[in-house]
């Protein structure tokens, strides 16, 4: 069965005003739907065709760059609208609050950290929070790439992304990619991020 956009879980509004809703339903219409689509094309009458968005996303490394890229994409942005919420932000709490502390010294400590991720990625990519070998890391990917893929530079369990692309931001926050960074974290489902530390941590 051919891959679909899923729904976004809230309204193009409701991250106003830190994302605005033309950025949203650009990002999610547009340029996530163009994923599946290119994705689907590329997989079509392929031995592609029929996996699963984990099997494609998990040999990378060995699929054309038109499957790599686009399943990459659509994963990382199914993951991404759901890792965001309106009246969400604030700081996490229980375990994940735990162990972001003990790991990276303070919240502060890991935001700096995970904002420097971003802001040093070179052209388009992502930051991502994820859990390896047990342990919290913060890591980044070029493109389309995350942390599941066989080619992933440091592979792990992504627990929280941002999306770094100037499509991300660009009408708002124009180059000021820092300046989206620290909007993002308003707008972080903490719950979501917590559940997938837990999913992670069986
Ligand atoms: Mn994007």
């Amino acid at each position: 069965m051919a891959f679909t956009l899923p729904a976004l879980p809230y309204a193009f509004d409701a991250l106003e005003p830190h994302i605005d809703a033309t950025t949203m339903q650009i990002h999610h219409d547009k340029h996530h739907q163009a994923y599946i689509d290119n994705l689907n094309k590329a997989i079509a009458g392929t031995p592609n065709e029929g996996k699963s968005l984990e099997e494609l996303v998990a040999k990378a490394g060995t699929i054309s760059p038109a499957v790599r890229n686009n399943a990459g994409g659509h994963w990382n942005h199914s993951f991404f609208w759901e890792i965001l919420a309106p009246n969400a932000g604030g700081t996490p709490t229980g375990k994940l609050a735990d162990d972001i502390n003990a790991t990276f010294g303070s919240f502060d400590a890991f935001k700096e950290k995970l904002n420097a991720a971003g802001i040093s990625r070179f052209g388009s990519g992502w930051a991502w929070l994820i859990s390896k070998d047990g342990k919290l890391e913060i890591s980044s990917t070029p493109n389309q790439d995350n942390p599941l893929m066989d080619v992933a530079e440091v592979k792990g369990t992504p627990l929280l992304g941002v999306d770094v692309w100037e499509h991300a931001y660009y009408l708002k926050y124009q180059n000021k990619r820092a300046d989206y960074l620290g909007a993002f974290w308003k707008v972080v489902n903490w719950n979501k991020v917590a559940e997938h530390y837990s999913k992670a941590s069986k």
